[in-house]
């Protein structure tokens, strides 16, 4: 007793000092946590050491396998505020009254590299929320920057081979590899120039702003549409590194944004973020000399405005990181009535792959996990399977329709929303009005002369490292379609002249 005492004093400073006798999974108090039972002192272990099976059959299945993507990640729960009634626009409760309240879970993450990676490379950054709302969970599954760099889901596992390590040696992400297939790949060329500024290296994940990065619909209690996009503004500004600010950090420090959040949470210095909503009818498309639907694209402020929805405040650190953090299971699938998907192809695609992913890292019951779980009652006739674990007093009865249970049933006021088609056919094509280029010259425009000199030394520096001439011409040629200036301060970084590049190309097209 008196040893656990001394235990106890010995506790992390600022806990709760507590005695606690020890028990095995089954609940016995073990006898002895420090030496295996032998023969001897100095003879065989015996298999009858029953705690110490058990102890090293745990430690042996500790890991999961990590997110294919985003495996490096922080998590903390909070609230949303709503800051205005949008009933018209959407039916869904969260957004229907000034003042209302939602709790939620956020996730934050990097996405390239493995989960033991620094916070400080030059990627971007998830940005997962999970709001359990009174009519279920609703994910927003965004990231730190307002587009994508490809806008068909057929190609996400290419393009994130190409970004992983190399099948032939793991050497880590490459610009080889990755210039490698984005030479095919023009519509990746505004997010590359978001990814190769400053806003590639965020400060951290406080200082960082979110975007839902897809349109979606909302659709109101008469079954009417309307497309939105999600922007979220962080309160304590934006900040970004340098690419020297982050090398430095890296040299010493492999998780500084994860510490930044659980520190100012823990310290009660409580991040926020605004939540703003921009709104297109279907019949707002026609006008614009893009295709809204594609995630390669931002709607400018001039062409919907921003609105403001509510205030995310994140207020309680998680208790045990595996279980709520590495457990959590996002899906821009997970919707309440009110938001559905748009046509986005990319969008289409993840429906599939999130929930398809938290099966096999998971298993097929990962939505009752105490942090994945909806807080009103999920009551349905899914059943069985590994680990079912939440309570399902079915009784008798576990199918529906039932003429002994009639008051289990559905509400036809919930189905989806109605989509019409006529005069058309399948298709595997691009979308219309591609518009490769446009906005990401745009966005090269918008930037101080000091955000343009980074960028050109970013993506120079990354350019400068790929061995093939027909690569970097193809590259450079895109960034020119999107800005001259763009396109001949890359060439002459990287000594390119516009003839050797015209007959690098016309090598290629011939
Ligand atoms: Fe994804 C994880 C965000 C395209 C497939 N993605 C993941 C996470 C975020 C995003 C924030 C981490 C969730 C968490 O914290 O657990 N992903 C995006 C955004 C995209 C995007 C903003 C484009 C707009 N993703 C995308 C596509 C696919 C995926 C096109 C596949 C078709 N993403 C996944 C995944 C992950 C994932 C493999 C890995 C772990 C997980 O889902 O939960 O399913």
């Amino acid at each position: 007793m008196k040893h656990i005492t001394l235990f106890a004093a010995l506790a992390i400073s600022g806990q709760a000092l507590f005695a606690q006798t020890m028990r095995t999974n089954t609940g016995a108090i073990i006898g002895d946590n420090q030496n295996s039972k032998t023969i001897g002192n100095n003879g065989q272990v015996l298999l009858e050491d029953i705690h110490l099976i058990e102890k090293l059959a745990a430690f042996d299945r500790e890991r999961i396998p990590e997110r294919v993507v985003h495996a490096r990640g922080a998590g903390a729960y909070g609230e949303f505020v709503a800051a205005a009634d949008f009933s018209e626009v959407t039916k869904a409760k969260m957004f229907s009254a000034k003042g209302k309240k939602t709790p939620l879970f956020v996730r934050f993450s990097t996405v390239v590299h493995q989960s033991g990676s620094p916070e400080t490379y030059r990627d971007p950054r998830g940005f997962a929320v999970k709001f359990y709302t009174e009519e279920g969970n609703y994910d927003l599954v965004g990231n730190n920057l307002p587009v994508f760099f490809i806008r068909d889901a057929i190609k996400f596992p290419d393009m994130v081979h190409a970004f992983k390590p190399s099948p032939l040696t793991n050497e880590a992400s490459h610009p080889r590899r990755v210039f490698d297939f984005f030479a095919n790949v023009p519509e990746a060329t505004h997010m590359l120039t978001w990814l190769f500024s400053d806003y590639g290296i965020p400060a951290n994940f406080r200082e960082m702003n979110g975007s839902g990065v897809h349109a979606f619909k909302w659709v109101n209690e008469q079954g009417e549409v309307t497309y939105v996009k999600y922007t979220w503004k962080s309160k304590q500004g934006e900040r970004n590194l340098e690419q020297a600010e982050a090398d430095k950090i890296q040299a010493t420090m492999t998780e500084h944004a994860t510490m930044d959040l659980f520190n100012n949470i823990k310290a009660g210095n409580f991040p926020k973020w605004d939540l703003y909503v921009q709104l297109l009818k279907a019949e707002q498309f026609g006008a614009l000399d893009f295709n809204p639907l594609d995630v390669t694209k931002v709607w400018p402020e001039a062409v919907a405005k921003l609105n403001l929805v509510g205030t995310m405040t994140l207020n309680k650190n998680v208790e045990n990181y595996f279980q709520e953090v590495e457990q959590s299971a996002f899906s821009p699938g997970t919707l309440v009535p009110g938001i559905e998907p748009s046509e986005d192809k990319l969008l289409q695609g993840r429906l599939f792959s999130y929930f398809d992913t938290q099966r096999y890292r998971m298993g097929g019951n990962f939505q009752q996990l105490p942090v994945n779980a909806p807080k009103v009652e999920s009551y349905n006739y899914n059943q069985n399977g590994v680990m079912s674990s939440k309570k399902q007093n079915f009784g008798d009865i576990n199918y529906q329709p039932s003429v002994n249970r009639p008051e289990v049933k559905d509400d036809s006021k919930f189905k989806y929303s109605v989509s019409k088609f006529k005069n058309t056919e399948t298709a595997q094509a691009k979308i219309s009005k591609p518009n490769d280029f446009q906005q990401a010259g745009e966005l090269y425009r918008s930037f101080s002369k000091k955000d343009q000199d980074n960028l050109i030394a970013n993506l120079s520096g990354a350019l400068k490292q790929v061995n093939n001439n027909t690569t970097v011409a193809k590259m450079i040629f895109y960034f020119y379609q999107a800005d001259r200036d763009y396109g001949m301060r890359l060439a002459k970084e990287l000594n390119l002249s516009r003839a050797e590049l015209e007959q690098v190309l016309s090598n290629t097209q011939k």
